[in-house]
């Protein structure tokens, strides 16, 4: 008889064991010190060698498996029709249920293909919070984004067991607004990211599919944290606590007609993304789309190899252990955070701790960066590389050039998936609270160099005296 891992209380331990380590260099404060002011107190241009534990994102960090390295080595590295892609095609189809499936070389390949061929200029575009390059491919695209999510997801305290939820009323204003016709899809991402990687609920989607539907509107599903967002729903919606990841997941996707995915995150891989869909125009024009940007449709961008290993790292990232472990770990370090009184996004989210950095440091203001300063202030502490989720990350309105200022100004301590020990992440809260004890002697920063698509990866700073 098959037990259910549900039924015994046990601890989040991992369902896997190491057997190959990478060394990591240990710095001195000076050394330290040197590098960020290099790097322009921007975390995303530090050099990995000078960083101790990398939080920098969950993206293409992930430790894959022994199988997913047999996989590597099963690469069918024919420039058409790939076995890979076949196979990749098929565990799409069974683990997500969309009809049809096209590889990108990661999430935005994916973002760009489907918001040129959906988006017409003066579109509407609403989604459940922003995300960076969603966003940015959106725009470029002629399309506007409106943010209809929750207003509790704006607020770092409010304990809202699914903060990722669509408020419909703001949506149902947008579409009485603009007209179905300017609105071509509503963008749901699962495990929102931005907000914390707070889930939405299926209640939820069942209700924004009904009111979408009534007026002809599709859903396309920002899917690059499903996994993450299905055990959320396990946890905490009625009716879903004996079904497994696997099922619910796929009872997401089947509410929403097509889907970009980065498989740099749930999936488990150091590169790869695809987008999928379950209308036969669609992927016909996504399938010519993607030659031009990508590569042709049975591989866009990727190698053979990388098809295969996103394959088996879909199958793993679906596995209720798994996931138990993932956010284990994740809510492990939060709680040690909040017990030493580090203000963090609540409810704990899926994919790493969100320090409240206004709260942190309430003396200094947005326009200072406060998010920015306390990243450069906990890797000059620890070599613990972190990344700002907040006025850097928000960017600028496209019509009038003033920054956005966010209500949430974030640090981002993302765990990488099966790579880090709970004694990383003891060192972490560690230096969190060190940081946190010397809040007071902490200023901000000017902000001297701005790129101009999406300034976070590549802005540069200076202190402020
Ligand atoms: N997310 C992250 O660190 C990597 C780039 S931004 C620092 O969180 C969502 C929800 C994402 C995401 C990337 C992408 C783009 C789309 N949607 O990075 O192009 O979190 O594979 O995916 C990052 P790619």
């Amino acid at each position: 008889m098959e037990v259910k891992s549900q039924a015994r209380k046990h601890s989040w331990a991992e369902p896997y064991k190491m057997k190959m380590v990478e060394l990591l260099k240990m710095t001195t404060h000076e050394e330290r010190v040197n590098a960020i002011r290099e790097a322009g107190y921007n975390t995303f241009l530090l050099r990995s060698r000078d960083v101790y534990i990398d939080l920098l994102t969950d993206s293409g960090t992930s430790a894959m498996s022994d199988h997913q390295w047999a996989g590597m080595m099963m690469g069918d590295e024919s420039y058409a029709g790939s076995e890979n892609f076949y196979h990749l095609e098929k565990t799409v189809q069974e683990c997500y249920g969309y009809k049809y499936v096209i590889p990108t070389h990661q999430g935005r390949g994916a973002e760009n293909i489907i918001s040129k061929i959906m988006i017409q200029p003066g579109d509407i575009i609403p989604g459940n919070m922003y995300f960076t390059t969603t966003r940015l491919h959106q725009e470029l695209a002629g399309g506007t984004f409106e943010d209809v999510i929750i207003d509790e997801a704006h607020d770092s305290k409010n304990l809202h067991p699914f903060k990722g939820n669509i408020d419909l009323n703001k949506l149902d204003a947008l579409i009485k607004k603009y007209g179905a016709k300017k609105i071509p899809y509503v963008s749901v991402a699962t495990a929102v990211n931005m907000a914390g990687g707070q889930p939405i609920s299926i209640a939820n989607l069942k209700a924004v599919r009904a009111l979408t539907e009534k007026h002809g509107i599709k859903i396309i599903h920002d899917m690059t944290r499903v996994a993450e967002n299905a055990w959320f729903v396990k946890q905490r919606e009625t009716g879903y606590e004996n079904k497994s990841v696997t099922e619910i997941v796929k009872e997401i996707c089947s509410l929403t007609d097509g889907a970009t995915m980065s498989a740099k995150k749930d999936a488990l891989v150091n590169i790869g993304g695809f987008m999928a869909m379950n209308d036969k125009s669609l992927y016909e024009e996504a399938s010519n789309m993607v030659v031009v940007y990508e590569g042709l449709h049975t591989y866009g961008g990727l190698a053979g190899r990388d098809m295969e290993a996103m394959s088996i790292g879909i199958r793993e990232s679906l596995s209720d252990d798994h996931i138990r472990a993932r956010i284990g770990q994740v809510e492990y370090l939060g709680h040690k955070m909040m017990a030493a009184g580090i203000p963090i996004v609540q409810p704990i989210g899926g994919h790493g701790i969100f320090v409240d950095a206004k709260e942190f440091l309430p003396h200094i203001s947005q326009n200072k960066f406060p998010a920015q300063t306390l990243a450069a202030e906990i890797y000059i502490d620890s070599g613990v590389r972190s990344m700002e989720r907040g006025i850097v990350s928000a960017g600028r309105n496209k019509e009038t050039g003033e920054h956005y200022f966010p209500e949430l100004e974030l640090v981002r301590l993302t765990i990488p998936r099966r790579v880090y020990t709970q004694a990383h992440m003891d060192v972490v809260s560690e230096s969190v609270e060190e940081v946190f004890l010397n809040r007071k002697n902490i200023k901000g920063l000017n902000l001297n160099f701005e790129p101009k698509y999406l300034r976070f990866f590549q802005a540069r700073f200076e202190p402020l005296h």
